[in-house]
């Protein structure tokens, strides 16, 4: 398409030999449209109408596909088989509330980035996380389980197994250059589950989630071990977590430019960006002063209490962030050809301080991290591919972190590589805009292992939820009751039978601590 308008607008000479058209001039000797040619011979005229039959539709393409871009419907362009798939940014929030965007309803913590991102591309709005906390989520998101299935159900210090495949590895075999920049949590330094062993060539951040929690901690990791850093951390735990006494270096901005670095470096293959902030959580080993690391940045004039200003302050250095990465992409020029997904993985925290009620994080939802109510798992979730996701759009799919593994792979044209035993399906229908397209799961799962412990299944009209594991679980008509206040079970047996017999069929346990228990009476 692009060589035909710059054919046309005269800028570049056509040549038949290249195989570009010739808009001008239809002399194959020269290469050019010769219009008052008046003696041509048999085979010129073939040649001449065969180029022109072929102008003619091309002509029609170009004029369907402008208007189609102009009104905003969305147009496979790269996906197509035997293109060269986009490039995909996932850029992943730790611990942003469902309400904490003002795209999704918030009015005090300031989003300007998140919500420009949203008024271009699609925005979710009943996307689940992988778990209600860090370390399960990231599992179900790389290995496209749920956590009924997959290895990594809690915050441990769990490693990868090498036969356990991650959509990095899928990608990396098709050709993507795949970048890890911030947290990981799912494999220890040498570990068969570092990232330099699940697909990724480029890596700077925190392979530990404890560590993650230290801002200004003593050193980070890359390809090559350990880089020291110029805090000091009295006290550090030995996988860096802690408080630093002298703050030097921001660990968030140099894993920012690092990520800017690795964008800016591709040229040939198409990459997989892991934009794995550790923002807006808590540095949980400062306690009640957890969320000031910072300061308070523009709300240090507000009235609220310090740990919600900075609170709000790490809302708003995330959105500074998100903005800085995609102004880079966008100025580079790859705005059509990447496709980038935003979400979060978990619910909000009350940590550091804290209260998520103080924004009302969870928006119109119920609960927070670790809860199985929607507020602890339903996160805010855009996708923007210029071009090709209509802009300013809105869908009510259901949707979860397991899907992405199939719906990543599916983008590279990689989807017989997707596990037998992935629990998600591909939405790559849902983000063409083809909705008739879309496969729909029978239900979603979480199992939680913590505390009491707790399981939930959700399908398109209903929710169960049994946390603690062991009591009554609870049956809401979600759809109407997003705030799972009406349990509704004693009026739906039938249902609630037909959840208990999908949550036992989705569940299987796990090794080592993953195992459902009855809390001790
Ligand atoms: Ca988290």
């Amino acid at each position: 398409m692009c060589q035909f308008v710059r054919g046309l607008n005269g800028i570049e000479p056509s040549n038949p030999d290249t195989g570009r058209l010739a808009p001008h001039r239809f002399d194959s000797n020269t290469g050019r449209l010769a219009p008052h040619r008046f003696h041509l011979s048999l085979r010129d005229a073939l040649r001449s109408l065969s180029e022109l039959c072929r102008l003619s539709i091309l002509c029609i393409v170009c004029i369907a596909m402008s208007i189609g871009m102009s009104i905003g419907l969305p147009i496979r362009l790269q996906a197509s088989e035997g293109s060269r798939p986009p490039n995909i940014v996932f850029i992943l929030a730790d611990d942003l509330g469902y309400g904490d965007c003002g795209c999704y309803g918030q009015t005090r913590l300031k989003t300007p980035n998140i919500d420009r991102l949203a008024s271009q591309g699609l925005r979710w709005t009943q996307f689940y996380a992988g778990s209600t906390v860090c370390a399960p989520s990231r599992c179900v998101l790389m290995t496209g389980k749920h956590t009924g299935r997959c290895l990594i159900r809690g915050n441990s210090k769990d490693n990868l197994p090498t036969d356990e495949k991650v959509f990095s590895e899928v990608l990396a075999q098709g050709g993507y250059k795949c970048g890890l920049f911030g947290k990981w949590g799912l494999g220890q330094a040498g570990s068969s589950g570092a990232p330099l062993r699940k697909g990724f060539s480029d890596f700077f951040g925190y392979l530990d989630q404890t560590h993650a929690h230290n801002f200004f901690p003593t050193f980070l990791d890359d390809m090559d071990g350990r880089k020291q850093l110029a805090n000091i951390v009295p006290n550090e735990s030995p996988a860096g977590a802690g408080v630093a006494s002298q703050r030097v270096d921001d660990a968030t901005e140099l894993i920012l430019q690092k990520a800017l670095a690795f964008v800016e470096d591709q040229r040939e293959a198409p990459f997989f960006l892991f934009f794995s902030l550790n923002l807006p959580h808590a540095n949980n080993e400062a306690g009640k002063v957890g969320t000031q690391d910072f300061g308070f940045g523009n709300y240090a004039s507000t009235d609220w209490p310090d740990a919600e200003k900075g609170f709000a302050h790490l809302v708003e250095k995330m959105d500074a962030q998100v903005g800085t990465l995609v102004d880079r992409i966008d100025q580079l020029g790859l705005g059509s050809s990447t496709l980038i997904f935003f979400s979060s993985d978990n619910g909000p925290h009350h940590e550091g301080g804290h209260s998520d009620r103080f924004f009302e994080s969870s928006g119109p939802l119920r609960g927070s991290k670790r809860d199985l109510i929607d507020g602890g798992i339903r996160v805010p979730t855009i996708a923007r591919w210029t071009g090709t996701i209509a802009p300013s759009t809105t869908t009510d799919q259901l949707g979860s972190f397991d899907d992405l593994f199939p719906t990543f792979a599916d983008l590279a044209n990689r989807a017989s590589d997707v596990p037998s035993d992935c629990t998600g399906v591909s939405l790559v229908p849902t983000l063409m805009g083809k909705p008739g397209e879309q496969k729909q799961r029978e239900y979603l799962y979480w199992s939680f292992y913590e505390g009491g412990m707790g399981q939930a299944i959700r399908t398109r009209d209903w929710k169960l939820v049994e946390q603690p594991f062991g009591t009554p679980a609870r049956l809401y008509e979600i759809n109407s009751d997003l705030q799972e206040n009406h349990n509704v079970a004693n009026r739906f047996p039938d249902i609630v039978a037909d959840l208990k017999a999908k949550m036992n069929q989705a569940y299987k346990p796990g090794e080592g601590p993953w195992v459902l228990r009855p809390a001790k009476k």
